[in-house]
């Protein structure tokens, strides 16, 4: 089958490319290791896919997620925020910044939808779904649905924060959805890995090399 017809038959495919930013790269100031191996094996797969969306981490400054705004915690320590437990990270993804951009090796000219998410000052957002509240949606999935798109592939970054709770929340609106293994790198705090494909293979995501 020729490459095109091949993406015609795919019509309710998506590629939803999560948070492929510099903070999360290697120098950034969130570092995934090895996060910017994820760059060519995305490029790759959006080749295969006519319909692709990318997601992007975009805090404003002072974000209640970062450490800094928390007098006397460190990095990586968890607090109880008002809608729950919520990990502190370093400053990142500050919306403007260069961190904040896309990977300059990122070749997804086709992406149709950026949807920025962590904007609220008070609301952390792993899901591209919903935010960790739970229960204020991005929107995202109403847009999947009105524009029949069923059938979703997740890459990106990282794997055991924003690509897992996204996956789950996709799971949960009903979408089918892959895991692309090769395109996802994780942070994996105390085991957060292993534990989330886990949860994905639980949830019924189908995780793919
Ligand atoms: C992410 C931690 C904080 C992610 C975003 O993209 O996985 N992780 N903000
Ligand atoms: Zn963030």
């Amino acid at each position: 089958m020729s490459r095109d017809a091949d993406k015609s038959s795919q019509q309710s495919a998506a590629l939803i490319v999560i948070d492929v930013q510099n903070d999360f790269c290697p120098g950034g100031a969130l570092a995934v290791p090895d996060g910017d191996a994820v760059v060519a094996a995305v490029n790759r797969l959006a080749e295969g896919f006519t319909h692709v969306i990318l997601t992007q981490d975009w805090h404003p400054p002072g974000h209640s997620s970062f450490a800094s705004a928390h007098p006397g915690r460190r990095p990586f320590e968890t607090i109880e925020a008002p809608y729950g437990a919520q990990t502190l990270w370093p400053d990142h993804c500050v919306q403007g910044t260069r961190g904040a951009e896309f990977h300059p090796g990122l070749r997804v000219p086709q992406a149709e939808l950026v949807l920025r998410k962590g904007f609220r000052r008070d609301i952390d957002s792993y899901s591209a779904f919903r935010e960790n509240d739970r229960r204020t949606p991005t929107g995202l999935g109403a847009y999947l649905r009105e524009r029949g798109l069923y059938e979703l592939t997740l890459c990106g970054l990282a794997t055991d924060y924003c690509v897992l709770y996204s996956a789950l929340d996709a799971r949960e609106g009903g979408f089918k959805v892959r895991l692309a293994l090769e395109a996802c790198r994780g942070i994996d705090l105390d085991g957060s890995l292993a534990r989330a494909l886990e949860a994905m293979t639980r949830a019924g995501v189908i995780i793919t090399p």
